[in-house]
């Protein structure tokens, strides 16, 4: 917060996100009275939490769509901390228009820039949804800038690529720099195609002042699309677009997580403690070694890879049956939507064979948990697992990847990592697997498992180096010093 002070003075900043960075908890007003609990909880993910302390240390605005009661703005305070943000909430009263704008975002957009062509669904009329959504949220942004003098406007995902197209003609003359950070891959330019509004989503990125991507790939991929879709209308020089007059910046800034903050609740007095009992709870023996996935239960992740890799492992190397245990930490996700209901239905018929495949004597190689589990539970968990396996298909980035890493200080379990998630651009030592590969993929967990742990610590060592360095605190303020150098060229 000091560096954003000295960056923009008093200006606030102003940010946009899809979903809300607290849930407010409705009460009967008797309880309200006798009971001094918080009314907000924090849903877990890493990103709306960082910037949400940042808010709570700068003061400033926050618009999302409206997903639970409560007072509208809502005022955001925690009593250590300086300064409240107002929450702006958009509610979408018409549910038509609700559901068309997240079909056009999570079953076309999504499976799309996921390049999986296979799982969209169209349904016609969903874009306009989608662009009249976009543009509730310039609304209210362009408002909320009319009143008071945000320094700095910060907009978020696949979600809201159209809402700048709205803001930008309602901007003053002096106007805040606009900036976008697109938390998904951006695909080869051929799964486009498949988007006939795909000149108009990169024509409403192209309205900010800086546009952010995960990796240097992502970010070439845009400008080869934006090269191709608009041709004359642009040009292109290195990592700025002139387009209508204006530069844009497009920079590569590898978001990260608070790995201080992992590695004291997998190592603070209490983390072994939640860790063993939440074992034991779900019949887990803390004492034999045990393999972690955490993720939503979306196609994205790979589940059924996952499990072709479990199979794969147990058949060739069959001394891990009967000792080696996957939990997987797996909250349903978007389960209104159809190709979600699908597979996760396909999930757990799966996970179902397995189990009944290999179980001996009352062990069973995969455990199951649709929920989500609380960091102070969930980063002494990773500290004890013997490997964490991320088989994502595609992945913008894949934080639980860099949450594993920040729980293993002086230890020696293994991060298994999805080549293609981007996290594996900046982990160049990690152990990287294939999830189209089960057999290549259960030789090399089968090799790193029986590696000795002065090995498996060394790799850690020179990984923690890198989620130290890239941490989510460095990636703000990559932006931010990005941002304040465009305003000032
Ligand atoms: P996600 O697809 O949600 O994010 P990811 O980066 O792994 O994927 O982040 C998930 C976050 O949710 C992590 O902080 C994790 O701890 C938490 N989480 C997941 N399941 C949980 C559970 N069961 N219990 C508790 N916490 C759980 C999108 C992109 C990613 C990109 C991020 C950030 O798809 O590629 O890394 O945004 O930009």
């Amino acid at each position: 917060s000091s560096l954003y002070r000295r960056l923009f003075g008093e200006g606030e900043i102003l940010v946009a996100t899809h979903r809300e960075p607290v849930v407010w908890v409705e009460r009967p007003p008797e309880e309200t009275r006798k009971s001094a609990a918080p009314r907000l909880r924090y849903p877990a993910g890493g990103v709306s939490q960082s910037l949400h302390r940042l808010l709570l240390q700068t003061g400033g605005d926050w618009v999302a769509l409206r997903s639970s009661p409560g007072p509208n703005p809502l005022t955001v305070s925690l009593p250590d901390q300086p300064a409240s943000y107002e929450l702006h909430r958009i509610l979408l009263s018409d549910p038509n228009i609700s559901a068309g704008y997240q079909r056009f975002a999570n079953d076309l957009l999504w499976p799309l820039f996921h390049e999986e062509p296979g799982r969209v669904l169209t349904h016609p009329g969903d874009f306009e949804h989608y662009q009249h959504v976009n543009a509730l949220f310039a609304d209210r942004m362009a408002t909320l800038l009319e009143k008071r003098h945000n320094g700095f406007v910060f907009i978020h995902d696949y979600q809201l690529a159209l809402v700048a197209r709205g803001l930008r003609p309602r901007l003053s003359k002096n106007p805040p720099p606009l900036a976008f950070f697109w938390h998904i891959p951006w695909p080869r330019h051929s799964f486009l195609t498949e988007i006939p509004e795909r000149a108009d989503i990169v024509r409403g990125l192209l309205e900010h002042d800086l546009l952010g991507f995960q990796t240097p790939l992502y970010r070439d991929r845009f400008l080869e699309s934006a090269s191709e879709l608009l041709g004359d209308e642009i040009r292109i020089r290195r990592q700025t677009v002139l387009w209508q007059g204006r530069k844009i910046h497009v920079g590569d800034y590898p978001i990260g997580v608070d790995p201080d903050r992992f590695e004291s609740l997998a190592q603070g007095p209490e983390g072994p403690g939640l860790a063993r009992k939440f074992l034991r709870q779900v019949g887990m023996d803390p004492e034999i070694p045990f393999l972690i996935s955490v993720d939503r239960m979306d196609y994205t992740k790979g589940f059924l890879k996952r499990l072709e890799i479990l199979e794969t492992l147990f058949r060739r190397y069959p001394e891990h049956v009967g000792s080696l245990r996957l939990l997987q930490i797996a909250p349903p996700t978007r389960t209104t939507h159809p190709p979600y209901q699908s597979y996760q239905t396909r999930v757990r018929q799966a996970v179902r064979e397995t189990n009944a495949r290999w179980a001996r004597d009352g062990w069973e190689p995969i455990v199951t948990i649709e929920e989500t589990v609380e960091h102070r539970t969930l980063a002494p968990l990773y500290r004890l697992a013997a490997g964490a396996l991320v088989t994502s298909t595609n992945d913008g980035m894949n934080l639980v990847a860099k949450e594993y890493l920040a729980t293993q200080k002086d230890a020696g379990g293994t991060l298994f990592l999805s080549r293609y998630a981007g996290a594996a651009h900046g982990l160049r030592d990690a152990v990287l697997i294939d999830p189209y590969d089960p057999e290549g993929s259960a030789r090399i967990i089968h090799t790193a498992l029986e590696e000795p742990l002065a090995i498996r610590s060394g790799r850690n060592r020179i990984l923690r180096e890198e989620v130290l360095r890239h941490n989510i605190y460095e990636w703000m303020e990559s932006i931010l010093n990005e941002v304040h150098d465009l305003k000032n060229r």
